[in-house]
């Protein structure tokens, strides 16, 4: 990675924290993706993104900034990116993975809440995050209590706009997300100074389909036997793709699946276990439960979560002549993501049956970040759900730490003998 040393105190960051972190994520790293084998040429564009995420993309962002552009951060899937898109802002997911932020977050949150709450508020509130500190507004939303909670004190840092998210999905519950829509869309407007207009829509729809078309072409391979990426190369893209420019992420992506294309002409029979990963999202750097898994006689073919599937499963309509017709189409495809804060939420265990099928399966790992309460009450509709269909399930709660990875691992062989 280059100097960029100017650019990260003019965001105003903590230097020296950050030295901190930058001195150990290369070695996780290269620990656990560059040992990996026979990884497809087309990784090498991802390899890149990593080496250089907290400096050619901050750089981007500092000259779209320089250029009277805006950039906005956003923490959940049902942010509707083709708004930001719309406006000629730019929009970066700030959901954090790694254990480094929790000691920061901890100063301002209470320590038995979620790591990903903990990681973001501590990303920002230690000045360590140059995505955060790049940001002009952030767009919460009001999904679970740490979260909803959470931007109350975030707002002390950087200015936050809560979208209200339904937690059911009745006819008045799509309404007011349209209606919620609408709002943000002021908002941004507001922030840009760009109108969002109906051509402007529709060509953030298109980016944003483009990228979930990809998504979906890159998941397809996996359904091979075997497949002919990692689960942790999958995972990694699945990451990338929230802060990296759509359109070139969307190309290189295309590329590496051209790549698979060919190489899926060649593949070569083997025993591992096929694994599916439902639950929490997984934020960059969380590589934790992918290397655990993938480093036993496993691969993970399919990741029902929202650095996987909920992502970019469904496309947006570009169908209509108004503003109001793309907001419905958006509320209609954001309302379809099935997530644990959603009551009730029967579309996960049939979207989880479904892929457990597509993607044959073996076994699912419920892997929940602790104390995230909806998707722990959950899981037993999830076990319930794949025991009427004979497939085995393991739950696991962790966090960032790495003090748990043994006891997992002894989990994770276990159910694999079983399996
Ligand atoms: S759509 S999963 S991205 S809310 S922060 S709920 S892990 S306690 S992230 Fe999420 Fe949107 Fe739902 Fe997806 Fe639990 Fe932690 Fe809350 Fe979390």
């Amino acid at each position: 990675m280059g100097d960029y040393r100017k650019l990260w105190s003019d965001l105003g960051m903590d230097l020296e924290k950050h030295d901190k972190l930058c001195a150990v994520l290369p070695e996780l790293y290269s620990s656990v993706y560059l040992t990996q084998e026979n990884r497809p040429e087309g990784m090498n564009y991802f390899n890149f993104v990593v080496a250089e995420v907290h400096g050619l993309r901050i750089q981007e962002l500092d000259e779209h900034k320089k250029d009277g552009g805006k950039v906005v951060g956003t923490f959940c899937v049902f942010v509707p990116d083709e708004v930001i898109l719309a406006a000629k802002a730019i929009s970066v997911g700030l959901c954090a993975g790694s254990q480094f932020w929790v000691e920061d977050g901890e100063k301002v949150l209470p320590r038995n809440l979620c790591p990903l709450i903990k990681a973001f508020m501590g990303a920002k509130v230690g000045g360590t995050c140059p995505y955060f500190n790049s940001c002009d507004m952030v767009i919460g939303e009001t999904t679970c209590d740490g979260k909803k909670k959470a931007w109350e004190i975030l707002e002390e840092y950087v200015p936050v706009h809560v979208m209200d998210l339904p937690q059911m999905k009745k006819s008045k519950d799509y309404k007011m997300w349209e209606d919620e829509i609408k709002i943000v869309i002021e908002k941004i407007e507001e922030l840009t100074g760009n109108k969002v207009t109906v051509e402007s829509l529709k060509e953030g729809i298109r980016i944003a389909n483009a990228k979930r078309r990809a998504l979906k072409r890159l998941y397809n391979f996996r359904k091979l036997k075997p497949s002919p990426i990692s689960g942790l190369d999958a995972l990694l893209i699945s990451q990338i793709a929230f802060y990296d420019n759509p359109l070139r992420f969307t190309e290189m992506l295309k590329a590496l699946c051209d790549e698979l294309d060919e190489r899926a002409k060649n593949l070569v029979p083997d025993n591992s276990k096929r694994l599916m990963i439902t639950g929490t999202p997984m934020a960059v750097p969380n590589w934790k439960l992918h290397s655990i898994i993938e480093g036993l006689d496993a691969q993970i073919v399919v990741e029902e979560t929202c650095t996987g599937t909920r992502y970019f499963e469904n496309e947006v309509s570009e169908e209509g002549d108004t503003i109001e017709d793309l907001i419905k189409n958006l509320a209609d495809r954001y309302l379809k993501i099935n997530c644990a804060c959603f009551t009730p939420n029967h579309g996960r265990i049939e979207d989880i049956i479904k892929y457990a099928k597509e993607y044959s399966v073996d076994g699912v790992i419920d892997a929940n970040l602790s104390f995230c309460h909806t998707y722990a009450i959950e899981h037993r509709d999830v076990e319930t759900g794949l025991k009427e269909k004979n497939i085995p399930v393991l739950q696991i709660e962790t966090d960032y730490s790495s003090e748990d990875s043994g006891q997992i691992k002894t989990r994770v062989e276990a159910l694999l003998e079983m399996i």
